[in-house]
């Protein structure tokens, strides 16, 4: 048991806190399928034990986008960033993880004050201050949101605050209200999930990591608790009457999806359905299209190993549970995601993009009939962790630096 938790911890933190960290390796037990070549690594894919239930659900063949961009610092200095949200007036807000400070900066890269008013929260490793999202309705309401560890009594859990923003030399929020508090309380510094998302139809979907550490772990199937869920609220906290769990009884209510491991990555497409992205175990990432009452898996099945080389999973597939649409082996460490939908780069109308951690890369996938066609491994910062990437009110990419002096930036044509 002890040694499950410790192998489940430590070489996520190697993953994610050591820059310049080496991709994890391929291990030597169990019976790994014929080494191939992923999209530009030339690594060989052997971490997987199971092959893929269809063709194509790994392994998508390696194409090269031919549209030229650009890349310009907006503003840095941020200490570990982790996401960006646009106010109507295309500023941004900012988050920074360990710190918990959220700024306002403009396209020019003025930065304010951090913004005075958002609660404590649990800066350590994984968790801090997260996601960010300005209100739909923001013109009238002046609400924003984010996601946090939330210090508590017994232990931590992630968060979801509000506020009005209030402008000024000094910006702060007032009329603070936590709308959602994951449950059951525990003690961990890992997975927290995080992302937000607002749907169109008013509600916002909020992804919950199952914590890493077993004691969590094994709840990600469990309808009594948050962990390893997509939940769904209304934008006040109260739960929509046609969740998929309203009337199960035990069942936490908020819940939309479950079985999941850590989503870190959260968009919807042109069709306003909702993808995920998700830090598997070695050789496990996974890409997910996420549906009203659907279980994707974990920890039962999936295509990955722990991080020492341990088998997880009997089996990659079962009843009652989705595959993924894809996953990655080697993993990419997945972080911000976004469905491009712009008009600046037409080429990549459609595209998924996602930050990846390991590989300082960003994953470019073209889909077609929900399956991943081909998969691009961009490089637009150089030598840095991609933390986040969204489309911008205009049509550009917009990343985060995952560092102690982070990097807002801005891909445009050139
Ligand atoms: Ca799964």
């Amino acid at each position: 048991m002890r040694l499950r938790i410790l192998s489940t911890s430590l070489p996520c933190l190697a993953l994610l806190f050591l820059p310049g960290q080496p991709r994890a390796q391929g291990v030597t037990t169990g019976a790994p399928p014929p080494a191939e070549k992923t999209a530009d690594t030339g690594a060989p894919a052997t971490a997987s034990p199971f092959p893929p239930a269809f063709p194509g659900q790994t392994n998508a063949p390696a194409v090269t986008s031919q549209t030229r961009y650009q890349v310009t610092t907006i503003a840095s200095g941020f200490d570990f960033p982790w996401a960006i949200a646009f106010l109507p007036d295309r500023r941004m807000l900012v988050t920074e993880k360990h710190t918990g400070n959220l700024f306002i900066v403009t396209q020019a890269g003025e930065k304010s004050p951090p913004i005075a008013g958002l609660p404590p929260v649990d800066g350590r490793d994984q968790g801090g201050l997260l996601d960010v999202e300005v209100a739909p309705d923001f013109a009238t309401s002046r609400l924003i949101y984010w996601t946090y560890y939330e210090p508590r009594a017994t232990g931590n859990g992630l968060a979801v605050g509000r506020g009005k923003l209030k402008e000024g030399a000094q910006p702060r929020i007032e009329a603070l209200r936590i709308i959602f508090r994951m449950k059951p309380t525990l003690d961990s510094t890992m997975h927290a999930g995080g992302r937000m998302v607002f749907h169109p139809d008013g509600t916002l979907f909020v992804t919950l990591g199952e914590r890493s550490i077993l004691p969590g772990r094994v709840q990600a199937r469990q309808l009594n608790s948050h962990f390893g869920k997509t939940v769904r609220i209304n934008p006040d906290g109260t739960v929509p009457d046609d969740n998929p769990f309203v009337n199960r009884a035990g069942a936490r209510p908020e819940i939309f999806s479950l079985g999941h491991r850590n989503v870190l990555s959260a968009a919807l497409d042109g069709r306003n359905r909702l993808w995920e992205v998700e830090m598997g175990p070695l050789g496990g990432d996974e890409l997910n299209l996420v549906e009203a009452g659907k279980d994707y898996g974990w920890p039962t099945i999936g295509y990955g190993r722990e991080y020492s080389g341990a088998p997880i999973h009997d089996s990659a597939q079962g009843p009652g549970m989705e595959q993924p649409v894809y996953f990655w082996d080697p993993v990419i460490a997945p972080s911000g995601m976004t469905i491009y939908s712009g008009n600046l780069f037409p080429e990549w109308k459609g595209n998924i993009f996602i930050g990846a951690l390991a590989g300082h890369a960003l994953v470019r996938l073209v889909m077609k009939n929900d399956r991943v066609q081909g998969e691009e491994r961009m490089h637009p910062v150089g030598n840095a962790r991609i933390r986040e990437v969204v489309q911008g009110p205009e049509g550009a990419l917009y990343l985060l630096t995952d560092e102690p002096s982070g990097r807002l930036l801005k891909m445009t044509p050139r």
